[in-house]
């Protein structure tokens, strides 16, 4: 006989254990499929920041303490435009609105961790994991474990959380979802190294490219460059990339750390339309990606997980999940390429052309200028609430 749950999860980053915890914070049951060990879930780094809205997210389920205490309020934004820095106060902007400092693997631990002792059911290598049935009243998934065995959970709702890659928008069928793509044309590389942390958030606009260098701890920092397209920037030797590091952050006592991570970012958006069918509800980057400007990746699937548990809690709104969930998409997406153009424009014009950077530079120099402009960034920097769309 198929186990029951009410809710089946697939994936077991941000979007999937947030919604774990909230689902299991409200008496709702579910069951957690990830097909990875846990040690790999648990060390993935990648994003930073949890926005002022996810923290009250994070609070409205208790478990402001548990998962998202510890981190170093965000104060500062730096945006160094050729080695001249200017600082915006974004909390005080945003009405006192901070965002915190919680790398991703970190937020991760911290979610499996509370889950998992609250008595949760959380299967790990779980492995071709298949949701079957999802325009019936009650969709099935099956899976195979690590020792070949074939299990099956019959649930209410199929919460799809497994990531850009994944099986679940896949088991969508076709003409059903509307996709939309956008390579914004530029290409970043990512390194993590033993640097101590900047004083502040750091964005470097320069003629050389762009350059950013964020905490990762206060011994390690992440840091992002442009490079330019046709280029392979994990051929670069490190002396290159501190030497790159120190040009665009205009800073030549940038002291060069042991390089522990190395990636190419790819500067794509995605999102598929609607983020459901029939009872699978598809949750943050499963549905959608978006460039880290503005860092909204890991605050989106917070903010999705949130709209799904609230209408499974309720028992009311998951007709509108897509609908809500899509308008704050799109105006994130719209921040994030607004944010990326003005920063890589302004610095070098070899893509872009001499009047887009003028016209880049005055976008720029109008967050110093202007404080309703100002407040208009340093609210999206805060995450923002939407209310409940029509279906
Ligand atoms: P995840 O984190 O990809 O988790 C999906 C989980 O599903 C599992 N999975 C499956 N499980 C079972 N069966 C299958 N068939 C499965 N297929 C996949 C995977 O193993 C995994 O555990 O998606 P989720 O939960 O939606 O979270 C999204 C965030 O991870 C993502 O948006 C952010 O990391 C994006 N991002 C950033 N976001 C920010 O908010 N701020 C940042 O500063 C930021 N920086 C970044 C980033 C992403 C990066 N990369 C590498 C993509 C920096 C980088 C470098």
């Amino acid at each position: 006989m198929p186990a029951d749950t009410t809710v089946v999860i697939i994936g077991a980053g941000p979007a999937g254990m947030s919604l774990a915890n909230f689902l299991q914070r409200r008496g709702v049951s579910c069951v957690v499929l990830e097909m990875r060990d846990r040690a790999y879930v648990e060390g993935r780094q990648r994003a930073g920041v949890i926005d002022h809205r996810a923290g009250e997210i994070f609070a409205e389920f208790g478990l402001d303490g548990p998962v998202a205490a510890g981190g170093p309020v965000e104060t500062l934004l730096e945006i160094r435009t050729d080695g001249v820095p200017r600082l915006l106060d974004v909390p005080a902007l945003a009405g006192g609105r901070p965002s915190r400092l919680v790398p991703q693997q970190m937020l991760v631990q911290r979610l499996i961790g509370t889950f998992l002792d609250g008595g949760g059911d959380l299967r790990f290598g779980a492995l071709d994991v298949t949701p079957h049935d999802l325009g019936g009243d009650r969709p099935r998934v099956t899976y195979r474990d690590a020792d070949g065995g074939e299990h099956e959970l019959s649930c209410d709702y199929v919460a799809g959380c497994d990531g850009f890659h994944g099986v679940s928008r896949r088991s969508i069928p076709e003409g059903e979802l509307t996709t939309y793509s956008f390579d914004h044309g530029i290409g970043w590389y990512t390194v993590l190294a033993d640097s101590p942390a900047p004083r502040y958030p750091l964005m470097a606009v320069s003629r050389h490219g762009f350059a950013a260098q964020f905490a990762r701890g206060p011994r390690a920092s992440r840091f992002y460059l442009q490079y330019r397209p046709g280029d392979d920037p994990r051929q670069w030797p490190d002396e290159h990339t501190w030497s790159q590091l120190r040009l665009r952050l205009g800073d030549e006592s940038l002291p060069a750390g042991a390089i522990t991570g190395r990636e190419v970012v790819e500067m794509r958006s995605f999102v598929a339309e609607p983020m459901s069918y029939g009872r699978m509800f598809l949750v943050g980057d499963a549905a959608h990606i978006i460039t880290p400007m503005g860092a909204k990746g890991m605050n989106l699937a917070i903010a999705d997980a949130y709209v799904l548990a609230r209408a499974i809690i309720d028992g009311d709104g998951l007709d509108e999940y897509s609908a809500t969930c899509l308008r704050r998409t799109w105006d994130y997406q719209e921040f994030s390429r607004w944010y990326t153009e003005m920063v890589h424009d302004a610095g070098d014009d070899s893509v872009s052309g001499p009047f887009r950077r003028r016209l880049a530079l005055a976008r720029l120099d109008r967050l110093f200028r202007s404080p309703p402009a100002a407040a208009a960034f340093a609210d999206l920097m805060a995450g923002t609430e939407v209310s409940r769309a029509s279906p």
